[in-house]
C-alpha cells in the first residue's frame, strides 16, 4: 500500500451549487420492522405508474461496539421518492459455507424483469452478483464473477444486442494499493461476460487519489448515458472519523457522459466533486463519516435528477439537480 498518497487541491472539494439536498435521510434503521442498524446503499427505480421501488444495505447488529451480526437486503416503497415505507421482513440475503453475505445492491428494471447487482462477500475474495426477479420475493442468480469485483451496475437497456454493465475489478497487480478504475463489461444473457474494456481510470479523475467505482444504473439522455459514480480520496492525517477506529478515506460523488452506442468511450466529465460531504449525516453522525455511496438515480419527467446515495454507510439520504446543470459540467474527459 502507498505510504504517501498525491495531495488534492482542497478547495475543489465543495458540493456544485446546482446540487439541493434533502435535509433529512429518507431512510435510517428507525424505519426497518425488523433488526436494523446501519440501513444504507440503496438502489433506487421509479416504475411507471409514479410509484418508487428501493432496495437497501441494512447491517444488523449492535455497530456502536463492533460487534456485527450480518447484513441483508431489505425493500421500501414510496409514493413520492421521500418517504418510504419498508417491508415487514428482508427481502434478499445470501449466506453458506462458502458466501459470507451479500450487500451493496443496484436495481434495474430490464425485459419486464428486476435486476439487482450486488457485491459477495466469499471465503475466497469479494465477487460481483447479479439476480433477476418478477417480484422481488424470488431470486435467480445469474452470475456470480470471480474475485475480486464488485460495484456493478447494469445498463437499463440492451446495447447493440447485449446486456452491458459497469464494474470495478480490484487488480494487485496493478500499480500497488487500493488504485482501482470503472471498467465495463456485455453479456448476451446475464450468464456469461465478455468483452471487458476499461472505461475511466483513477488518472483521469482529479478528485480521486485512491480508487473509483460506478454507482447508480447509468440514466440515458440525449447526450449519452449519465454516469454517476464514487470516487475517493485518501489523506493519511485524516485520523478517526465516525464510530470506527481510523478512517482515512473521504467518498465524493462524481459524473461522467458516456457514450450512448459505446458506453466504454467517456465523452464527458466533472472535473471537481459533484458532492461532496457535508452537514451532520455525511460527516458528523454515523460509522464512518465522510462517505457518500451513489447506489440509485432516477431522471423524473421534468428533468430533475435525484441522487440516492449511502451517507457515513448509515443512513440513506438523497439530492437532486437539473439534468442540464449536470451535463454542463460534464466537459471533455482529458483536459
Ligand atoms: C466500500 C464498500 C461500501 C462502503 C464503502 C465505504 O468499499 O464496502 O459498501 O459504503 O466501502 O465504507
Amino acid at each position: 500500500m502507498p505510504k504517501v498518497f498525491k495531495k488534492l487541491d482542497e478547495a475543489m472539494f465543495k458540493t456544485e451549487p446546482c446540487i439541493t439536498r434533502y435535509p433529512d435521510p429518507v431512510l435510517t434503521y428507525k424505519d426497518v420492522p425488523y433488526k436494523a442498524a446501519l440501513t444504507f446503499n440503496a438502489g433506487v427505480l421509479k416504475k411507471e405508474n409514479g410509484k418508487y421501488i428501493m432496495i437497501f444495505r441494512n447491517d444488523y447488529g449492535d455497530y456502536e461496539n463492533q460487534k456485527l451480526e450480518g447484513t441483508n437486503m431489505g425493500l421500501a416503497f414510496s409514493d413520492d421518492g421521500i418517504h418510504f415505507e419498508v417491508d415487514p421482513e428482508p427481502c434478499f440475503a445470501m449466506k453458506d459455507d462458502e458466501i459470507m453475505r451479500v450487500y451493496d445492491p443496484r436495481i434495474t428494471e430490464i425485459d419486464g424483469e428486476y435486476c439487482i447487482c450486488f457485491a459477495v462477500d466469499t471465503k475466497h475474495g469479494v465477487c460481483g452478483g447479479m439476480a433477476t426477479s418478477k417480484d422481488l420475493k424470488k431470486f435467480d442468480v445469474k452470475s456470480i464473477s470471480v474475485p475480486e469485483n464488485r460495484n456493478m451496475v447494469l445498463f437499463p437497456e440492451k446495447i447493440n444486442g447485449n446486456y452491458v454493465r459497469l464494474e470495478r475489478p480490484m487488480p494487485v497487480y496493478s500499480r500497488g494499493g487500493d488504485v482501482f478504475d470503472i471498467w465495463l463489461s456485455e453479456s448476451p444473457d446475464l450468464v456469461y461476460w465478455g468483452k471487458s474494456r476499461l472505461v475511466m481510470g483513477v488518472e483521469d479523475v482529479p478528485f480521486a487519489n485512491d480508487k473509483i467505482g460506478p454507482g447508480a444504473a447509468p440514466l440515458k439522455t440525449d447526450k449519452g448515458w449519465l454516469m454517476i459514480f464514487h470516487a475517493v480520496d485518501r489523506d493519511l492525517d485524516r485520523g478517526k472519523n465516525g464510530w470506527e477506529a481510523k478512517w482515512t478515506k473521504r467518498y465524493t460523488i462524481g459524473i461522467a457522459l458516456l457514450d450512448l452506442n459505446d458506453p466504454s468511450k467517456i465523452i464527458g466529465m466533472s472535473k471537481k466533486p459533484l458532492i461532496v460531504p457535508e452537514g451532520h449525516w455525511e460527516t458528523v453522525e454515523g460509522f464512518r463519516t465522510n462517505v457518500l455511496f451513489p447506489c440509485g438515480a432516477i431522471l423524473e419527467d421534468d428533468d430533475t435528477v435525484r441522487i440516492y446515495y449511502g451517507a457515513s454507510d448509515t443512513v440513506v439520504c438523497m439530492a437532486t439537480a437539473k439534468l442540464d446543470d449536470l451535463i454542463a459540467l460534464c466537459t471533455e474527459p482529458r483536459k
